[in-house]
């Protein structure tokens, strides 16, 4: 069996922002895999992808796309599985056409669309754990030791105005 967690980026160019996952869920020491697929430029071969992962223990897409950021919505298109969109941030319009493109579903193919960009990234990874830690109590409470320390490091802070 592959692991639960599957990544989809359009462009390897995508890479940069999607390490803000990939950073996450190494610390979480959750398995992944990582690829390289386009809706638009490889769609033959992202259709074959999705299906071998759902044949090899895949339980979560992530999938990150910039511009007309058709990845998430066509990934969500051809398997039941939760998919969780990166909008990438891109230099013409700062990444509003990738959010436009990842979040406006039509009705009953859904795709849970993160933020534009690196932040959107980091809470892709968060929202993937927590879906699989619906069903995983220990998953669970790792995530909720997270939580509490980036509390505490908010907490510490002292301003000096
Ligand atoms: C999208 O086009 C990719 O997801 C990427 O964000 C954007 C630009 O791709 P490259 O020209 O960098 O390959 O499909």
């Amino acid at each position: 069996m592959g692991s639960r967690i599957r990544i989809i980026m359009g462009s390897q160019s995508d890479l940069e922002t999607v390490d803000e996952a990939i950073k996450v869920l190494k610390e979480f020491k959750e398995p992944f895999e990582a690829r390289v697929l386009s809706a638009h430029r490889t769609p033959k071969d992202l259709i074959a992808y999705i299906r071998s992962a759902e044949n090899s223990g895949a339980k979560v897409f992530i999938a990150a796309a910039g511009g007309a950021a058709a990845l998430a919505g066509v990934v969500a298109a051809h398997t039941c599985l939760p998919v969780i969109g990166i909008p990438i941030e891109t230099k013409s319009l700062k990444g509003l056409d990738s959010l436009l493109s990842t979040v406006q579903m039509p009705p009953g193919i859904p795709v849970a669309t993160m933020g534009i960009g690196k932040a959107g990234a980091k809470n892709a990874a968060l929202c993937a754990l927590s879906i699989l830690g619906a069903s995983d109590v220990r998953l669970r409470s790792r995530i909720a030791v997270f939580r509490k320390s980036n509390a505490a490091k908010i907490r510490k802070i002292r301003l000096k105005v």
